[in-house]
């Protein structure tokens, strides 16, 4: 045929078919219960109507299940299951963040490639022979149910339902001991952050074949020293979080960033309830809890999971793991261990602390940022410490090394010399031969700190009303947290996410400022090791009537490292915290702050374990914002901060009197 022709016969081919489908759009839409005509034959469909992969080559089995709960939701466990298990135990993490996700992080017949995902310590797993077991909680991905962020307590005014996470745990873990035949019937619970949360609520009227549970960096405070707020200045940088965590089942809602800089993202939004609005948040039923209590009111008060846990009998050992430099739950393992050990009659409850980040005991623990540490902390945790606890409390018959390991009831890394060392309490600076006591860091003039032995006065009114250092604090320029452009919240290191890590940065660029207040000891001739919670003990006025503190204690390296030059003259935060000063008399209401007169303010610092090595210095710095992680303060006293408006902000004359002082729990070698 010639060209011509083949050509008009095609063009005419098209033709036919755009008009018979035009035919058919045009066609009236059909009768409802009457299937439609095919309108042209169609193709064998290539979709088999199911698929059977072949997994004989697989060194597991996986099940999915559905697990009834007493009031008949069912929720959605992946159960991994060594090919040869036999009598194996179970170790089970609950999670809002998506079971079926964290158990196929790789597509292959390798259990331990699987379970690289979150938070599964696949080398002591597999190792281990245990079967693993990950369950969506109850309204999240393949769960039913409705979801409640860290769900209240059964029974308790913000959960009249007869279900939670200790008896969906309970549930579970019945119905695990029962129909697991490869299993021994013992349970052991991990997980952390959220997922350590919930090992901690399954502690409440616990199942019998509960044998252990591991609670590492677990949410326990959200408005103490949480995920949520820290002593009532609000964590903004989570908005993203209660937005997508909360607002569809499987977090198929994301927020958007309208800056590179997430400091512009939120300073351009004005406050963090106008940034909510702004991006749908106010939809999330958990975000209008949280703007209904900025303070630590009822809701948040019979949350706290240590003072639910001060109140049960300690029956299942139970391992606390603590990270030195947690960002995100920096309060909650050592609340608890605080709560609890005191009724720990039996010995049941132990406390690892290391020199990571959240979540860091998982990985790679040789360094946090420039930070080394001459071994890897992470593999020492997961194979010496956590693998014997675990092999002890769910194996049938343990292995002898598990038996003979020695797991002291403290385990504590001493950064700064780095060195584990076994305790038997917490705080503690050594087993015999020390004593902790309480030293005073005096802020003086001239930015000088001047540490001495002599026991902390009460603060009440200024030895000297000229004695004090002042700054202006201005919204319009709030302090970084750390160095700008800041990345969004996120653990993508590819897009330079290192949230993760923040806690380590470098901390000169803040002592710089003139809104920021640095006291720095001279250099020291002999080391200086503090082991519990510093406390700021500050006599400051404002020239507005609501402020933030910010207090950091600070080890200055040297000005010169050899081993290590970016290392000198480093400012590495080792223990740090914000105040939001409308609670210094109440915590549970707001008031406002007298303006310049000098008033006390107390708050403890998150715990260290650290020694100030001679050749290096000790700092304080304080300043009144820490941005965007914390939302704004306006300085001027509004009902609820998340509604202040642009001309509520407004700068205040911040003054810090040479009175204040940080208590450090400084460690003393006791005298022979
Ligand atoms: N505790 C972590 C978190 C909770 C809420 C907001 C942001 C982080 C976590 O569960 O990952």
């Amino acid at each position: 045929m010639k060209k011509t022709a083949l050509t008009l016969a095609l063009v005419a081919g098209v033709f036919t078919i755009q008009a018979s489908l035009a035919q058919q759009a045009a066609l009236p839409a059909s009768t409802p219960g009457v299937a439609a005509k095919p309108l042209y034959p169609a193709l064998p469909s290539e979709t088999p109507d199911e698929f059977t992969a072949p997994v004989d080559s697989f060194d597991y089995v996986r099940r999915t299940v559905m697990i009834p709960m007493r009031d008949g939701v069912k929720l959605n466990t992946v159960i991994l299951i060594p090919r040869k298990a036999h009598h194996a135990p179970m170790l089970l993490t609950r999670t809002p963040y998506n079971a079926a996700d964290m158990t196929a992080h790789a597509e292959n017949a390798q259990l331990e490639s699987v379970l690289q995902g979150y938070d599964n310590q696949p080398d002591v797993i597999v190792k281990g022979g245990y079967i693993r077991v990950v369950q969506d909680v109850r309204g999240k991905y393949g769960s039913e149910g409705d979801y409640v962020m860290n769900r209240p307590m059964a029974g308790t005014p913000f959960n009249p339902t007869p279900v939670d996470h200790s008896t969906d745990s309970w549930d579970t873990i019945e119905w695990l001991s029962k129909n697991v035949p490869e299993s021994n019937g013992k349970v052991g619970i991990i997980g952390s952050s959220y997922d350590g949360f919930l090992p901690l609520i399954a502690l409440v009227n616990p199942h019998p074949a509960l044998k252990v549970a591991v609670p590492m960096n677990p949410m326990v405070d959200g408005w103490r020293g949480d995920d949520w707020f820290h002593n009532g200045a609000f964590r903004q940088i989570n908005l993203s979080y209660i937005m997508e965590q909360v607002v569809t089942r499987r977090n198929e809602a994301h927020w958007f960033t309208s800056h590179y800089d997430d400091y512009d993202t939120f300073m351009r939004a004005g406050s963090a309830g106008e940034l909510a609005r702004r991006r749908g948040v106010e939809q999330s039923g958990f975000w209008r809890k949280v703007v209904a209590h900025p303070a630590y009111d009822q809701f948040w008060q019979t949350q706290a999971v240590d003072q639910i846990l001060a109140k049960q009998p300690i029956t299942v050992p139970t391992m606390l793991v603590h990270s030195l430099w947690d960002a995100e739950d920096i309060y909650g393992a050592i609340a608890v261990y605080k709560a609890i050990k005191p009724n720990d009659k039996d010995n049941k409850v132990f406390l690892v602390m290391g020199p990571w980040n959240h979540g860091g005991q998982d990985g790679d623990g040789t360094h946090l940022g420039p930070i080394k540490f001459n071994s890897d902390t992470g593999m020492h945790f997961r194979e010496e410490i956590l693998m014997p606890f675990l092999d002890r409390y769910l194996k049938d018959e343990p292995s002898a090394e598990a038996l003979a390991a020695t797991i002291a009831p403290v385990t504590a890394f001493e950064t700064g010399t780095n060195k584990w060392r076994a305790l038997d309490r917490w705080p503690a600076g050594c087993v015999t031969g020390c004593f902790i006591a309480p030293a005073t860091l005096r802020l003086a003039a001239d930015g000088k700190a001047t540490l001495t032995n002599a026991a902390p006065t009460p603060l009440s009114r200024p030895a000297h009303r000229n004695d004090y250092d002042e700054y202006v604090a201005d919204p319009a320029k709030p302090v970084p947290y750390r160095q700008r452009p800041i990345p969004p919240y996120g653990y993508d290191e590819a897009k330079g996410q290192t949230w993760p890590r923040w806690l380590v940065d470098d901390q000169r660029e803040a002592s710089g400022r003139t809104d920021v207040l640095s006291y720095t000891t001279g250099v020291l001739t002999a080391p200086v090791k503090i082991s519990g919670e510093p406390v700021a003990h500050l006599l400051a006025s404002t020239s507005g009537t609501d402020a933030d503190w910010v207090v950091k204690v600070i080890d200055v390296y040297p000005d010169q490292v050899a081993s290590q030059p970016e290392l000198g003259g480093y400012q590495l935060m080792v223990s740090a915290d914000i105040f939001r000063g409308r609670y210094r008399e109440s915590l549970e209401t707001a008031r406002p702050i007298a303006a310049d007169k000098a008033l006390p303010y107390r708050f403890a610092l998150p715990t260290a374990n650290h020694v100030f090595l001679p050749g290096h210095r000790i700092m304080v710095q304080i300043q009144s914002s820490w941005f965007p992680l914390y939302d704004r303060n306006p300085q001027t006293f509004v009902p609820n901060i998340f509604y202040a408006q642009p001309a509520d902000y407004k700068k205040a004359t911040q003054r810090i009197y040479h009175d204040s002082y940080i208590e450090l729990p400084l460690v003393g070698a006791s005298v022979k």
